[in-house]
């Protein structure tokens, strides 16, 4: 038996990126199939035919025995792609096998559609190998997989993916970058997050001696960043020290990134730790801030005052890593004088830290399962009941106007003016127009002066022609 293994498209932040992000939930499931099926991934990101490409792999495997296609979802335009490709491959005659996120939140929405006939809801390493054993067998079954001991879960082989194909540059030009992951879940409960649902707050740590092999073994290939995509990468300190520590003995020159920092685990980070990360070559570490409401941060359950907050943003400053902060607009509830205080922050941090970058002011969406979807009810907000209609609501999601949203064109004003100080544009080809038109980003967003904005018009034509922002 083999399985395809299938990496959709995902949308806007893969599109502007260099290249790709490793497909790593796809990497981890192929890692942990008995020896017995063997696997193709099938990244459609790298493909510009898709249907050409597959029909080619599908033709021309010797033994013609490909059975099925598992397919990893997210909550995002993906699930188009998803459903096209879906479809394409069942019509060959192939079982169609859902898991991810989307999948793993939604399993019975899921699994009407007609061209799926498996639902993973949770992890895959263990599922995947026993749903195979049920094909043929038994059709339109959600497999329901317990939190994994982790112990006993095979880390990726990165041979199997070429990973020069997926460095990215987005972060560091000079450093071939790919993603890895040591930990899965997190503790907190914030309101719009995936990870109480589908992590049941819990923290469950890879090895770290395995992960830091991983790390020796692709940095004798070449590899020199590391992007960790974990949930929540600081739980624990004495682990987090382990890793930095060989990286330091091993001698090895890389740049690490980490992602979803939690400001209270950074408030605790003393001068000692923070050397340690800056001479083990941490280079960026990105918080989610996501607002400079004191009110919203309670609403929100996220944890970390605007006090703190200003506090561990002055802290850093000392170090050579950057600081990287997302932020959103538009949660229900949000008041004018919530979104000033946001662009407040975004001002009083990257003030206090000249190497603090802050990213675009994305518009607020609510994701299934999560606690403040049900606050979304309170609006007449109705989600999605159907992945059609989770199509239709990401195909149009520039257009669409969320109810609890008080002025939505301002919002977007304020979302497209938030981009132009942030990285993320630098890599399209669009670096002069930023230039140009940064000054001016600036002082609109800080005044919020936004009533009498012509060029809004034609930064949305732009914005329409290319997809930016919206898909
Ligand atoms: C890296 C990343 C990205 C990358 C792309 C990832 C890729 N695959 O190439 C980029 C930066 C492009 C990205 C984009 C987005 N992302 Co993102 N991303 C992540 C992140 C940080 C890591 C993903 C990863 O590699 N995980 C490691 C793997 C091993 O875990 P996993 O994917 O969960 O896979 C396991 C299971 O889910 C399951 N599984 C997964 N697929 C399949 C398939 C089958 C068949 C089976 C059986 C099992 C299975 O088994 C795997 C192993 O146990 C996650 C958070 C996280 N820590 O997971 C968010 C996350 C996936 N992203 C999320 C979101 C919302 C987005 C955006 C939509 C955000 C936005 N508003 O812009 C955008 C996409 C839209 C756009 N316009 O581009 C949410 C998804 C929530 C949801 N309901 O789907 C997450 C969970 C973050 C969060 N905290 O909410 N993302
Ligand atoms: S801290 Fe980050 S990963 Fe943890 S629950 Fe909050 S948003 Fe999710």
């Amino acid at each position: 038996m083999k399985v395809l293994l299938i990496q959709p498209k995902i949308g806007l932040l893969d599109d502007i990126r260099s290249s790709p992000e490793a497909p790593l939930s796809l990497m981890y499931l192929q890692a942990n199939l008995p020896k017995s099926i063997r696997s193709e991934i099938f990244d459609q990101r790298l493909s510009s035919n898709w249907k050409r490409d597959l029909n080619l792999l599908l033709n021309h495997d010797p033994e013609n025995d490909y059975s099925c296609a598992a397919i990893t979802v997210m909550t995002s335009h993906q699930l188009h792609h998803a459903k096209e490709i879906s479809i394409f491959l069942k019509k060959k005659g192939l079982s169609i096998i859902w898991g991810g996120p989307h999948a793993t939140l939604l399993p019975q929405q899921t699994i009407k559609e007609p061209y799926v006939d498996y639902v993973v809801e949770g992890e895959g390493e263990e599922a995947l190998p026993e749903i195979l054993q049920m094909i043929g067998k038994r059709r339109k079954l959600i497999y329901c997989s317990k939190l994994l001991d982790l112990k006993k879960i095979k880390l990726p082989d990165y041979n199997y993916i070429r990973p020069y194909v997926y460095k990215h540059r987005v972060f560091d030009r000079t450093y071939p970058t790919i993603n890895i992951q040591s930990s899965r879940g997190c503790p907190n409960e914030c309101t719009y997050c995936y990870n109480k649902p589908a992590n049941k707050s819990c923290w469950r740590a890879f090895d770290i001696t395995r992960v830091e092999k991983t790390i020796k073994k692709l940095y004798i290939h070449g590899i020199r960043g590391f992007f960790f995509v974990d949930d929540n990468f600081f739980i624990d300190i004495e682990r987090s020290k382990h890793l930095f520590n060989f990286i330091i003995k091993e001698e090895l020159k890389v740049g690490l990134f980490f992602q979803g920092i939690c400001i209270t685990d950074a408030d605790k980070m003393d001068h000692e730790f923070l050397r340690l990360m800056e001479h083990a070559g941490v280079r960026e570490l990105w918080f989610g801030i996501e607002t400079g409401s004191e009110r919203l941060r309670k609403l929100l359950k996220k944890k970390g005052t605007i006090k703190e907050i200003t506090r561990v943003n002055r802290k850093l400053a000392e170090y050579k890593f950057s600081v990287q902060c997302n932020f959103m607009s538009g949660f229900p509830t949000e008041t004018v004088t919530d979104t000033k205080d946001t662009i407040n922050l975004i001002f009083r941090l990257m003030h206090d830290n000249p190497k603090t970058a802050c990213r675009p002011m994305t518009p607020f969406v609510p994701y299934p399962c999560t606690e403040i979807m049900e606050l979304t009810a309170d609006y007449g907000y109705r989600e999605p009941q159907s992945v059609d209609e989770y199509i239709g609501f990401f195909s149009n999601i520039g257009k669409h106007r969320f109810p609890w949203v008080i002025s939505p064109t301002k919002q977007d004003k304020i979302h497209l003016l938030s981009m132009f100080f942030t990285k993320d544009l630098q890599y399209t080809g669009l670096s002069p127009i930023l230039k140009i038109y940064e000054p001016i980003a600036r002082f609109r967003l800080k005044n919020q002066y936004v009533s009498f904005m012509p060029e809004y018009y034609l930064f949305n034509l732009i914005r329409q022609i290319f997809g930016f922002g919206f898909k």
